[in-house]
């Protein structure tokens, strides 16, 4: 009963959100770090800006992170404490090959990268690394336009060649792209597009989308041909739509925005287009750059598990009176009276998750990894600097109990589970360090003032019991 024996407990993190060292180790400047906190943020990540020169009055909070740079000994010794049995984290792209398109990889990131997940294992720890979160080398935006052309499909295919072979035996369980569905939502984030006047965006996304489908694909048949031990999963943004109501219309339209998300994975697991994708995009007049090859390279290597990040249902209607968005969402929504929010406005929903895990293994049939899940809160420290973050125990009690049904009453296959950011890094939708998700508080605020000194917070202890009992006890 209950979650496996090997369930692969631990805590999620990215490169752009946590690493900083932006300059450093031969690095070389990737999108994350020209995007500043403030009203300037959004319109980058959406791709409405084509001047990235840096602004003396604003601050760009993922140059420094939160230091684990330097500071990842410290760090994992605390996950390894925790109990963590897998640490989630996200190569910096740049690191590897710093302008995107050399030829041969700096050494300097491949070696910091192996010492990370040698410390790793000295803790027991399995790495589940994330290849591209949110990340691309600025020398590619601004030479190629990013995910919009097809040569950056072999300069992926580069790094991940270089990455799967200096890590055989370290590293088994990889993810192609973090949340492969944010190219629609957030595209210079997602895929390093920015757009002209005038530009069909959503042809653009799409066409995007199409390369980086193709390279999860190219991805999984390298990973399996250079270690058949290698388990390769893709990375959705889920959470289900809720109708507003039960009127038909509403109902459809919930359906559609599904399929929105779905779409992705559709291609990633089932390995084919999916016909309402090819419907839709044949109504529009998008044209899918399909090259000869990629049908074939879609259909033969489909992932092996699905990946996801649930931290919130949505709700959609169609009717224009109720169509009021939830803020701080860069996904739209509309208020579920249902529903307590967090203070970012983020829709608190347990049995959501629970609902979320069994319409995806209903389609997809294949193993589930729960790779981001938490709550972003304000952490207020006491006199003696200690954070008692009940609502964040509160917040992932629930959870993991809905998780923890799906798996025993539903019998979904579930992997593991990594809580996003174990400890405290830059948000990535708003620049943040005020939005905190950790068991590790950091001593660090949105103008990065601090010392950057790591503490437990309650959560920490709440957290390596949950861990200990293989979730019984929460
Ligand atoms: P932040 C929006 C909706 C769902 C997931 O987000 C999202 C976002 C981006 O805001 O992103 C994932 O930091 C993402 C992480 C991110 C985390 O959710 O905005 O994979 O990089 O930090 C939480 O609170």
């Amino acid at each position: 009963m209950g979650f496996k024996k090997d369930f692969l407990w631990g805590g999620a993190t990215a490169a752009n959100q946590c690493e900083g060292g932006y300059n450093e180790g031969g690095r070389g400047l990737a999108n994350v770090d020209v995007v500043p906190i403030g009203k300037d943020r959004f319109p980058i990540l959406l791709g409405e800006v084509k001047n990235f020169d840096f602004k003396e009055d604003h601050f760009y909070p993922a140059q420094e992170g939160i230091d684990m740079y330097h500071r990842y000994k410290e760090d994992i010794a605390l996950f390894g404490e925790m109990g963590f049995k897998t640490y989630r984290l996200s190569i910096a792209w740049s690191r590897i090959f710093p302008k995107g398109d050399e030829s041969e990889p700096n050494e300097e990131g491949l070696a910091f990268y192996e010492d990370l997940f040698k410390e790793c294992h000295k803790y027991g720890i399995e790495p589940l690394v994330t290849i591209t979160h949110f990340d691309c080398p600025m020398h590619l935006i601004k030479e190629y336009g990013g995910w919009r052309n097809r040569k950056l499909v072999t300069f992926y295919e580069n790094l991940c060649r270089v990455l799967f072979n200096r890590y055989k035996g370290l590293v088994t369980h990889w993810l192609t792209f973090n949340e492969i569905n944010m190219i629609l939502h957030a595209p210079f984030m997602g895929a390093g597009l920015y757009f002209e006047e005038g530009e069909n965006q959503e042809a653009i996304k799409y066409q995007a989308a199409h390369h980086e489908l193709v390279a999860s694909a190219l991805a999984t048949k390298i990973a399996h041909e250079v270690d058949p031990n290698n388990k390769v999963g893709c990375m959705l943004a889920a959470g289900l739509n809720y109708p507003y109501t039960c009127k038909p219309e509403d109902y459809f339209k919930s359906l559609e925005t599904d399929r929105e998300n779905y779409f992705f994975i559709d291609v990633q697991s089932r390995g084919a287009y999916p016909t309402y994708a090819l419907k839709e995009m044949e109504r529009k007049g998008i044209e899918i750059p399909f090259i000869e090859g990629d049908t074939d390279l879609l259909k033969e290597h489909t992932v092996d598990f699905i990946s996801f990040s649930y931290y919130s249902s949505r709700t959609v209607s169609t009717d224009p009176e109720v169509n009021k968005q939830t803020e701080g969402n860069i996904f739209a929504s509309i208020e579920n009276p249902y529903l307590e929010a967090s203070e970012w406005g983020w829709q608190i929903d347990p049995l959501g998750f629970r609902s979320t895990m069994n319409a995806l293994y209903d389609r997809y049939q294949k193993p589930l990894f729960v790779v981001e899940n938490g709550l972003g809160a304000i952490d207020t420290p006491d006199e003696n600097g200690y954070v008692s973050d009940e609502y964040r125990i509160d917040y992932m009690r629930q959870h993991i109990a809905a998780m923890r049904d799906a798996v025993e009453l539903d019998g979904v296959d579930l992997m593991g589970y990594t809580s996003w950011g174990c400890i405290d890094l830059v948000s990535a939708g708003t620049g943040e360090m005020k939005k905190r998700y950790g068991f590790i508080y950091v001593d660090r605020d949105n103008e990065g003032n601090g010392t950057l000194k790591r503490s437990k917070k309650k959560s920490f202890d709440w957290y390596k019991q949950v861990i200990a009992t293989n979730g019984e006890n929460l």
